[in-house]
């Protein structure tokens, strides 16, 4: 079977009834029709642009734009009043709160959903919005599926592309504030002098938009930049270095965020070389940065086998650090204790560490859940996790309250999410995963935004605000994660994903001397008794780094969330489940309702044709069709692994495999971009 991932489209010759769209316009096709009048106090290169916004598409009477000695709006506040018919002003403290404004009253017109009475506060819930691109300095993007990098190092700092002004516009628009350029695998050059002018050039562009730039760093940097022969962060040369790097990155670039830390993870250099720890590494950097105002964002993405279950490590590393990092220091912690699965539960991190600020990294970018080929719209996810109940202050204390300053009180606050954005024309590599860009920066300005009123928003703008073509497009997008995690791991399978890439199921997959953690066997443990990883008091007893009532319901294989079942059991293949059924039979009722979801969704998707452009609606199909026998292939590599061990037929009322596990076994990808 070989299988064709980027290798161009078929195009249907259907009938056109609307303009072709290439996807460049993102959520941002409001056309440039409106010659409103638009007055500000005062001027800026940040004013300028929402005055030209609104001059360019609002469609009401005139906007003043004021600025206001109101605290209680903050740095990044604003307010609306007036009327769409007699003038409406915005006001905010400073300059930004008015490019918010500005966006967020043409949101309410693009979506329809202008009151006849503005009457209108908002207030960001993090204080840094962040986007983190995996970008490597030769172009390659790490985990990108929307073509190359978008930053032309070849050609910066001379050449400016048009997209860096676009980009910062549609961050702008959703209210993302900062950026951290390159990928977390860092290489020291980004922080060689050459590299720093083209960054200051990017930063240049970003500025008016008021997206700060921040770099990932790679901690040997004084040794493999400077002549150093240590980068231990006790070391006084080290520290002397480091200060002059921070010194040298604030001269070219003033109002500079930080810097994104990998250290002791995969392989990358850190403190740990040298007989130190993440507080020495985090806390040197800080150092480093806070005479200029600047932060460390330390990830706690580290698993050194120290215990038999990665789930637990990364507690195990930070906690005892608590309390000790500088102020300026925020420990940047993935959503869920692994690494982005389809599903995943919160990490133990959020609500455990309170005496130090943590900032949620969710993954924009599809690494496990289908790349671009699949229509997975991540709202829900990340709703998800910002919504999960920690209970570390009582009921309530959800993943969003526990790192947005308000169940602890700090006052450095933030979230991440690794981008999916690249050279592709339409930004994302496939028209509904902008949607998920969308949400995330929606979510970090107002994390209780619902998942689904974000992806109506985001349907409205982008394709068009007939209900008739919004309400089942914004059903479609409300499965389509679920349908991911049913048809690749249900039930709290996790890791499941053929070795070298993230893409097919390898369920079997055995590679001499490789790392157990980095094996799906580690994750999945089938055996003739049964299915999943006891991580339960029984076993590693991860459940124990939750809060009660947590650790008790999930310890128990009885009162488990089902959806968290095989993450923290391992349970029989006869076990009666909530539905009546066993565990086996669940497991492939599962599996066929995520190939069902895609099926649907296809049949949905049809029905839209007459609402949708010709291009996107071809683009999207051709991709769901893609999806539809990737899902089928899912299905059958696990039930038909699974049931080697299981012995149990396939339930009679569900379709049959339509492959042979000899041949599925056979597939090695030909995977076009960087693994
Ligand atoms: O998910 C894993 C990815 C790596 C990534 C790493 C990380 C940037 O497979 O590609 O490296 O996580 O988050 O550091």
């Amino acid at each position: 079977m070989k299988r064709y991932l980027y290798t161009g489209l078929f195009l249907l010759a259907a009938a056109a009834p609307l303009r072709a769209e290439d996807g460049s316009r993102l959520w941002l096709r409001g056309n440039a029709t409106a010659h409103a009048r638009v007055a500000a106090g005062r001027q800026s290169p940040t004013i300028a642009i929402a005055v030209s916004e609104l001059q360019a598409q609002w469609q009401g009477a005139a906007v003043q734009l004021s600025i206001v000695p109101n605290k209680a709006l903050g740095d990044d506040g604003f307010s609306i009043s007036g009327s769409p018919q007699s003038g409406v002003t915005i006001a905010a403290v400073a300059e930004q709160g008015l490019l918010y404004g500005a966006y967020h009253l043409l949101r309410l017109q693009e979506t329809q959903s202008l009151p006849p009475t503005l009457s209108i506060t908002e207030t960001p819930r993090y204080a840094l919005r962040i986007l983190n691109h995996w970008d490597n300095l030769d172009g390659s993007v790490e985990r990108g599926y929307a073509g190359r990098s978008l930053w032309k190092w070849g050609e910066l700092p001379d050449t400016l592309s048009p997209r860096y002004a676009a980009y910062a516009r549609a961050n702008a628009s959703v209210g993302v504030n900062g950026t951290v350029l390159n990928n977390v695998n860092a290489s020291p050059q980004i922080l060689s002098p050459p590299m720093l002018r083209k960054v200051k050039a990017i930063a240049d562009v970003l500025r008016p938009y008021h997206i700060r730039v921040y770099l990932s760093i790679n901690f040997s940097s004084p040794m493999a930049l400077g002549s150093l022969e240590t980068a231990d962060p006790l070391d006084k040369a080290v520290q002397r270095w480091w200060g002059g790097k921070v010194a040298e990155i604030y001269r070219l670039i003033p109002d500079f965020g930080g810097f994104l830390v990998k250290a002791n993870s995969e392989g990358l250099p850190g403190p740990q070389d040298y007989g130190r720890t993440h507080l020495d590494g985090a806390n040197m950097l800080a150092d480093a940065l806070a005479p200029h105002s600047g932060i460390v964002m330390w990830r706690a993405f580290v698993y050194s086998p120290n215990d038999p279950d990665r789930a637990k490590q990364a507690y195990q590393e930070f906690m005892p650090f608590d309390g000790k990092f500088r102020p300026n220091v925020i420990i940047q912690v993935k959503n869920g204790p692994v690494d982005f699965q389809p599903r995943e539960p919160f990490s133990p991190l959020f609500g455990a560490m309170q005496r130090t600020p943590v900032m949620v990294e969710l993954q924009i970018t599809q690494e496990y859940l289908g790349f671009s080929n699949h229509l997975a719209y991540l709202g829900t996810l990340f709703e998800e996790c910002l919504q999960s109940d920690t209970y570390a202050r009582g009921a309530g204390s959800t993943v969003a309250k526990a790192t947005d300053g308000s169940l602890f009180a700090h006052p450095l606050t933030a979230i991440a999410g690794v981008a999916n954005i690249g050279s592709d024309v339409g930004w994302c590599g496939h028209p509904f995963a902008q949607a998920s860009w969308y949400a995330f920066g929606r979510l970090a300005w107002s994390h209780s935004l619902p998942a689904e009123a974000i992806a109506r928003e985001w349907l409205r703008q982008t394709f068009g605000s007939d209900s008739a073509f919004v309400e089942p497009a914004a059903a479609m997008m409300m499965q389509s994660r679920e349908a991911v995690v049913s048809y690749m791991m249900p039930l709290g399978l996790h890791h499941l994903f053929a070795w070298g890439h993230h893409y097919g199921p390898e369920p079997w997959c055995r590679v001499p001397n490789a790392r157990p953690d980095w094996l799906p066997s580690y994750y999945h443990k089938a055996d003739s008794a049964g299915l999943g990883f006891d991580r339960s008091s029984t076993g590693s007893h991860a459940t124990a780094q939750y809060f009660t009532p947590l650790r008790e319901q999930w310890d128990n294989l009885e009162t488990c969330d089902e959806r968290y079942l095989l993450w923290f059991h391992h349970v029989p293949w006869g076990y009666t489940m909530k539905s009546g059924r066993t565990l086996w039979s669940e497991l492939c009722h599962r599996y066929q309702s995520g190939v069902d979801s895609v099926r649907a969704m296809q049949q949905a998707w049809d029905r839209l044709q007459p609402y949708v452009d010709a291009e996107r609606f071809a683009l999207v199909q051709s991709r769901l069709r893609t999806q539809a026998r990737d899902a089928v292939w899912w299905r059958d590599a696990c039930l038909l692994y699974f049931q080697t061990f299981s012995r149990r037929p396939i339930p009679y009322a569900l379709e049959r495999p339509v492959h042979d596990l000899d041949e599925l076994m056979k597939v090695k990808l030909e995977m076009t971009h960087h693994n």
